[in-house]
């Protein structure tokens, strides 16, 4: 492995975990086990999904700069010696205007009630923000036993000394039990917090087979990749008005995979825009995807891309489904 020489700055496809080894851990003597759901949630663009693919040691959640990339609950499995840790990343927490987002935010505050352990995950270089008040004040409001830990990410974006004032601050917020100050894309502070949460999740047998690190159907994974390669390419509202939905997979004598997707737009206009000239965006897009989905599965992929116009897909219980999120949850006035 020489990935050593890799500088700092490899952005947000980076997912290469800093101290993966730390998560192997074999149980030892007769301690108990102990398991449970520990929730990630704040504002879109936290770090939900890299904290998550960063404690699992492999990319399960898409990743990308922009907000609202996670659409719905993903859990993630990392073991920590006798201690299985099963994360849920959960969409980031916004005021809500469309079905869509109202969907999204129930499922990140369903997430966070079914939790053993909540994470509030913030930005060290923004602070205390407006968005995160706002999702203190209604953590208040849920009130129950439940610990709730403070997790300031990004401290590779500020100097060390602001950091005391910050989590000073943000403390006396909320009550939370611990403070992380952590990167999660960098890796730094994730053993501490991997330590904390094995030692206080309860005693319980393992909820997932001991070699499993995600619970996502894998049709579900592959249309998610996908969809981040085509919110890492296209500008503006494109994204958050476009879904992915695997349609056909089929294995090949040959050990191949054969994978069918649709990308359905909301627009007539946003179809040309999503092809490119020539069907060239859509063709490095899947070129993007198959890349990754090969490395993921550790196989060769085929994979063929549509793009089909369904202006009304987000009114549409069965889209709802696909990306697994309870669409009934996006009625107006209730969230
Ligand atoms: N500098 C720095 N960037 C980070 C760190 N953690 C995450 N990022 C970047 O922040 C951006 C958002 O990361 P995500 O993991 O997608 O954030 P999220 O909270 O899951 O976002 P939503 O799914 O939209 O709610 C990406 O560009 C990440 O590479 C970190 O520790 N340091
Ligand atoms: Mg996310």
């Amino acid at each position: 492995m020489t990935d050593e020489t890799a500088s700092d700055d490899t952005g947000p496809e980076d997912d290469t975990p800093a101290d993966i080894g730390a998560t192997s851990a074999a149980p030892q003597g007769d301690q108990p086990t102990r398991a449970g759901f520990v929730a990630l949630i704040g504002e879109p663009n936290a770090g939900k999904s890299t904290l998550l693919n960063q404690m699992v040691g492999a990319k399960v959640s898409i990743v990308t700069h922009k907000v609202q990339t996670t659409r719905a609950r993903i859990r993630g499995i990392a073991m920590h010696g006798p201690a299985q840790i099963v994360f849920v990343d959960t969409p980031g927490i916004f005021r809500p205007r469309r079905r869509l987002d109202r969907s999204m935010v129930a499922a990140a505050w369903g997430g966070a009630s079914d939790a053993d352990i909540v994470l509030v995950l913030i930005e060290a270089h923004r602070g205390l923000t407006d968005g995160t008040q706002a999702i203190l004040d209604q953590l208040v409001q849920l009130g129950r036993g439940t610990p709730v830990a403070l997790i300031i990410n990004k401290i590779d974006r500020v100097k060390a000394e602001e950091l005391l004032a910050l989590s000073q601050k943000l403390n006396e917020a909320y009550p939370f039990a611990e403070t992380f100050m952590i990167s999660a894309m960098k890796g730094h502070g994730c053993q501490q917090l991997r330590g904390w949460l094995a030692k206080t999740l309860p005693e319980s047998p393992w909820l997932y087979p001991e070699d499993q690190i995600a619970d996502l159907p894998m049709r579900m994974i592959a249309a998610e990749i996908t969809r981040e390669k085509l919110t890492l390419r296209l500008h503006e509202e494109i994204p958050y008005q476009l879904t992915v939905e695997t349609e056909g997979w089929e294995e090949k004598t040959d050990g191949s995979a054969r994978i069918e997707q649709v990308v359905y737009v909301a627009r007539q206009g946003h179809k040309g825009i999503v092809l490119g000239k020539g069907g060239e965006t859509i063709k490095a897009v899947g070129q993007a995807s198959r890349v990754e989905l090969e490395e993921f599965m550790g196989r060769r992929v085929h994979l063929f891309l549509q793009v089909r116009v369904r202006e009304n897909w987000e009114n549409e219980a069965e889209r709802y489904d696909e990306i697994g999120l309870n669409f009934r949850d996006g009625d107006e006035g209730r969230s």
